[in-house]
């Protein structure tokens, strides 16, 4: 597994000590809730407004303090950098979701005070890019209105246990707002944090796609009784042939596929989004309850609290350079505006449960 091959790397990660700088307040100081909208419902003009605030992050210098060799160039690396930082702490475990929910909204209000951007973080709805044969025309991914398309061919091997079943790219993006910047990419293949310049790559499989975004998919997630389960659907485990709505939106883009720089493509912070989304849409099955509804391991892949542990409500969230810390329990309401959390969004629809 891609998983357990690299976990001593995690070992190293955790060893840093991650001494995070508060430069700025909570991501939640506007008096009413923005509204996040679906990527093809916005206009060409807010389209391509979210796509300059985006590269105006891009240029942007960094936060994080200066290290040898350091691949932390941009405002927007330092996000990267941070969820490198913290791969084998945040996925596969209870607070995956309240981690990437905070961590997409302190993009969002980068975007917003940073770079003057107007409009909320858009999510993309994957549903309705499935079948398999609608996923490559996707409005996402349109070269004119959208991120750019898949990467060009690169042969790949197929006896690789870690190659994506389906795969039809691999290659730097050949159109879009994103093509032909060799160095678009400042981090990464994978732990890396030396500065290594590399173009956007992405790897479409619209067959992994089709297999676990479609609206199949996101209602078994959504029947999902209590947090913990809900949170396993969501992640699956590490195994092409378990996956969940996470790994079928990673897997089937591509560069997103890799677990430690996938925010490197700005396709990431639509995705999640959307998954923050698919737990809105279940936690407002039964709201009440549901705001206070936490739990799974500490630890990676803990399931069964062997190591420690599960999280709870004053579990810390870190960002590092790019906001305060906050727990879990600060972002467990999504319109909480100060007054129950952190957090000041909404969706402008949520998936409801069928049948
Ligand atoms: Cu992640």
């Amino acid at each position: 597994m891609q998983i357990s091959r690299s976990i001593q790397t995690s070992w190293v990660l955790a060893a840093l000590v991650w001494t995070s700088v508060l430069v700025s307040a909570h991501p939640s100081q506007q008096q009413a809730p923005t509204v996040r909208k679906e990527w093809r419902t916005l206009s060409k003009h807010d389209k391509s407004s979210y796509i300059r605030a985006v590269k105006c992050l891009l240029r942007k210098p960094a936060l994080t303090p200066a290290f040898n060799n350091s691949g932390v160039i941009s405002r927007y690396d330092d996000l990267v950098y941070t969820h490198i930082q913290q791969t084998f702490e945040m996925h596969y475990t209870g607070h995956f979701l309240a981690w990437h929910r905070y961590y997409v909204a302190v993009y969002e209000r980068m975007l917003r005070d940073e770079c003057g951007y107007k409009g909320a973080q858009p999510y993309w709805d994957w549903t309705l890019d499935t079948p398999a044969d609608k996923w490559a025309s996707s409005p996402v991914f349109d070269p004119i209105t959208g991120f750019g398309g898949n990467g060009g061919f690169v042969e790949g091997d197929t006896s690789n246990p870690f190659e994506v079943p389906g795969r039809t790219g691999g290659g730097c993006v050949r159109d879009g707002p994103f093509a032909g910047i060799p160095d678009l990419v400042h981090l990464g293949p994978m732990a890396s944090v030396t500065y290594n310049p590399q173009c956007l790559k992405r790897d479409f499989s619209p067959y992994f796609a089709g297999r676990y975004l479609a609206m199949n998919q996101t209602q078994l997630t959504l029947a999902a009784p209590d947090f913990g389960s809900f949170d396993r659907i969501v992640e699956g485990s590490p195994s092409f042939e378990a996956s969940g709505v996470h790994g079928g939106g990673h897997y089937g883009a591509g560069q997103i596929g890799d677990l430690y720089v996938s925010p490197a493509d700005p396709i990431f912070y639509l995705h999640h989004a959307n998954l923050d989304r698919v737990w809105w849409s279940w936690q407002k099955l039964n709201l009440d309850a549901r705001l206070t509804d936490i739990s799974g391991p500490i630890l990676m892949m803990d399931y069964d609290n062997v190591k420690g542990g599960n999280v709870t409500l004053e579990f810390p969230i870190s960002v590092g350079a790019s906001a305060a810390n906050v727990t879990v329990g600060d972002v467990m309401n999504i319109a909480g505006c100060g007054k129950n959390g952190v957090l000041c969004y909404e969706y402008d629809s949520v998936y409801t449960l069928q049948g």
